[in-house]
């Protein structure tokens, strides 16, 4: 079965400063790459507080928001675009439930973290935050478009 990149879904990924911290970024990246997810753009920035609740933005009235912004800014996070079919949920699944006492052994979360409020990765939560969160963090000209070989195999 044929399937072409423009067509591949993509999603918004991010290692959190704890996760940079801990040295998990390779683990992290290991596991979508392994699952046959395919890297579209990366880099390492240290987002302002004023951007982390732009990506928050959706949980501003949440107790936690403040806090939330504050870590998320606090170091260097590894932002990342992936593409793949069904990668936004699947991608949800690889990572495992919000609070990493509740996520399953083999998920990211239940596999690297203890507690919700560093729980090391984000992943965007549907095909219209992952659209908006790509359009924050990264420019079209950041995000690259190929075929791998491995693609034949995989689709
Ligand atoms: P997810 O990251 O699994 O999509 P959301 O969108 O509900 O979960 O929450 C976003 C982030 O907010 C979480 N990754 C977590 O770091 C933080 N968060 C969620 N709930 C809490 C909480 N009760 N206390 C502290 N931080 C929280």
């Amino acid at each position: 079965q044929e399937v072409h990149a423009a067509e591949l879904e993509r999603t918004f990924i991010a290692v959190k400063p704890d996760g940079v911290q801990r040295g998990l970024i390779s683990e992290i990246i290991s596991r979508f790459e392994r699952k046959g997810y395919k890297l579209v753009g990366i880099k390492v920035v240290v987002p302002s507080k004023e951007f982390a609740g732009k990506h928050y933005h959706a949980l501003k009235e949440k107790p936690f928001f403040n806090g939330l912004s504050e870590f998320l800014s606090s170091g260097p996070v590894v932002a990342m675009v992936w593409e793949g079919e069904g990668v936004i949920t699947y991608g949800r699944k690889l990572i495992g439930a919000t609070d990493p006492q509740k996520s399953e052994p083999g998920t990211i979360r239940g596999d690297l973290a203890v507690v919700v409020g560093r729980n090391i990765i984000h992943g965007s939560d549907g095909p219209e935050t992952a659209k908006d969160e790509i359009n924050l963090w990264f420019k079209p000209e950041e995000l690259v478009s190929f075929t791998s070989n491995a693609e034949k195999w995989i689709y």
